[in-house]
C-alpha cells in the first residue's frame, strides 16, 4: 500500500489508540450515520469495510492497467493500450483522491443532482428529469489528469507518478450542464461553479470532501461540458463515476467531478478541496526547478497543452528489416484542435508529418497513423510531436517545472528493434 505520492495523507495509524484515531472513530460513526457499537475494539488502522472497501482486485476490472497506489486507487494506461479511437471502459484510468461510494440499485435510482447556490430557481433533479427535461447529446470526450507525465519531473515533485496514460478518450452521453444552468437561471453574480459528489474522504470524516472543484461560468456554459449518465452507450465505470458525472474536456481531469450529486455556483472563485494552495495550480511566473512557490504566487490551471501519444506499436516491438510497419497514435491539445503530428526517427534531429484525423468533435482526441520502413538492422525511437492551431509544439524534455509537477506534455517516444 502506497499513500506516499498521495495528496492526503493515510489514515493508518499504528501503536496505542491514540486521540487522532479516537477522533477517528468518531468520524467513522458520523460518516456511516450510526454508532458503532464495538469501535474500542477496531484496531486503529482499520478503517470500517463499508468505507474503506475498494474494489477486491482493481486489476481484474482494469486488466493491463499499471496500479500507482491502492488507497486512493490509482491506475494508468500503457500507451498501447490506448490505440483505440474510443477509449473502453476497461481501459480507462481511474483517478481517486478519495474512496468511492459503495452503492446499491437503490442508490443508483434514487440519485439526485441539485443545483443550487446563485440560480434563481434551485434544482433537485433525478437522473431521469435529466434525461426527459433537457437534450441528450453524445460526444467523444477526452479526460486528462493535470498530473499526467508528472513522474519525468526533475527534481521529483509529490503527487502520483503518471507516465503518460493519464489520458482517456471516451463516448459520453448525458445533458448539456449549459442547459441545466440555463433552466435554473444564472443570477448575475454567477462567478464560478463547485462541484459536490458521492465519494468519501481518505480519514472517513463526512465533513471532509476528497476533491470538490469547479469552473468558471464561462466553461461552464460551453457547449461540450457535459452532465454524464452514459459512456460507450452504456453505463459509465463504477470507478469512473457511475451513475452521473461532469465531463469538462480539455482541463484538468479534476474538474470533471464524478459519482456527481451537486453543483452550487458561486459569486467568487470557488475554493473547495483542491482548489487552493498547491493542488491544481502552478507559479503565475516561470520559476528554477526545486523553488519554494508560496500560495499567493499560484494559479489555477485551466486548459491543458498539446500533447500526443504513440499507441502502435508498443516499445520495444521487433520488427524485421526493410519490413514496413503501421505507427499509429492520438494527440489532443486542451480547447485547441491540434494542427499536426510529426514523427522522427532520428532522435528528433528531422521531422516527417504523419496523417492526422480531424476531432470526430470538438475536444475529442485526433487519431495520426503513418508507415515506417528500417533497411538497417539496429535500435530506433521513434518520436512524435503534436503541434496545436496556435502554434504551439511539444518539447522533448519536461518543461516549466513547477511544485506539484503538473503540466508535463513532453513528447512520447518508444523504442523500435529492427533484426
Ligand atoms: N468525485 C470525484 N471526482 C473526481 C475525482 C475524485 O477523486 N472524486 N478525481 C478527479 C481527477 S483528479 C481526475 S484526473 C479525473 C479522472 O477521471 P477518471 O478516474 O474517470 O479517469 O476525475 C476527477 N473527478
Ligand atoms: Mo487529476
Amino acid at each position: 500500500m502506497s499513500t506516499k505520492n498521495s495528496d492526503n495523507k493515510s489514515s493508518t495509524l499504528s501503536g496505542p489508540i491514540s486521540r487522532r484515531s479516537l477522533l477517528q472513530a468518531g468520524g467513522f460513526a458520523a460518516a456511516l450515520g450510526m454508532p458503532i457499537p464495538f469501535i474500542e475494539k477496531l484496531a486503529p488502522g482499520i478503517i470500517p469495510a463499508a468505507l474503506a472497501q475498494a474494489p477486491r482486485d482493481p486489476a481484474a476490472l482494469k486488466p493491463g492497467l499499471t496500479i500507482l497506489g491502492d488507497r486512493p486507487l490509482n491506475m494508468e494506461t500503457p500507451p498501447h493500450l490506448l490505440d483505440e479511437d474510443i477509449t473502453s471502459g476497461a481501459r480507462m484510468f481511474v483517478r481517486n483522491n478519495g474512496l468511492p461510494p459503495i452503492l446499491t440499485d437503490a442508490d443508483i435510482e434514487n440519485w439526485r443532482l441539485v443545483i443550487d447556490g446563485e440560480v434563481e430557481n434551485p434544482l433537485d433533479l433525478s437522473i431521469v428529469d435529466l434525461q426527459r427535461d433537457f437534450e441528450t447529446v453524445s460526444l467523444r470526450l477526452q479526460i486528462e489528469c493535470a498530473g499526467n507525465g508528472r513522474r519525468f519531473m526533475k527534481p521529483a515533485a509529490r503527487g502520483n507518478q503518471w507516465s503518460f496514460g493519464a489520458i482517456s478518450c471516451a463516448e459520453w452521453t448525458g445533458v448539456r450542464l449549459r442547459d441545466v444552468l440555463l433552466r435554473a437561471g444564472l443570477k448575475k453574480s454567477a462567478l464560478y461553479t463547485a462541484h459536490h459528489s458521492a465519494d468519501t474522504h481518505l480519514s472517513g470524516d463526512p465533513e471532509k470532501a476528497p476533491i470538490s472543484r469547479g469552473i468558471p461560468i464561462i466553461k461552464a456554459l460551453e457547449a461540450h461540458t457535459l452532465i454524464a449518465f452514459g459512456m460507450n452507450g452504456t453505463a459509465i465505470p463504477a470507478l469512473n463515476g457511475h451513475p452521473l458525472r461532469l465531463v469538462a474536456s480539455g482541463w484538468p481531469g479534476s474538474c470533471s467531478q464524478k459519482w456527481l450529486t451537486g453543483i452550487e455556483i458561486r459569486d467568487r472563485v470557488h475554493d473547495g478541496a483542491k482548489m487552493t494552495g498547491q493542488s491544481y495550480r502552478v507559479p503565475a511566473y516561470p520559476v528554477a526547478p526545486g523553488t519554494v512557490v508560496p500560495d499567493t504566487d499560484m494559479r489555477i490551471i485551466e486548459a491543458l497543452p498539446v500533447k500526443s501519444l504513440i499507441t502502435a506499436p508498443q516499445t520495444g516491438v521487433r520488427v524485421g528489416a526493410g519490413e514496413a510497419f503501421d505507427v499509429r497514435g492520438a494527440a489532443w491539445a486542451g480547447d485547441l484542435a491540434v494542427a499536426a503530428l510529426d514523427i522522427s526517427v532520428d532522435f528528433g534531429a528531422s521531422w516527417t508529418r504523419a496523417r492526422l484525423d480531424p476531432p470526430a468533435n470538438k475536444y475529442a482526441w485526433q487519431r495520426w497513423r503513418t508507415e515506417l520502413r528500417f533497411a538497417q538492422a539496429g535500435y530506433y525511437e521513434i518520436w512524435a510531436r503534436a503541434r496545436d492551431e496556435a502554434g504551439n509544439m511539444q518539447p522533448a524534455i519536461p518543461p516549466g517545472w513547477n511544485p506539484r509537477g503538473y503540466l508535463n506534455n513532453m513528447q512520447h517516444r518508444i523504442a523500435v528493434f529492427v533484426l
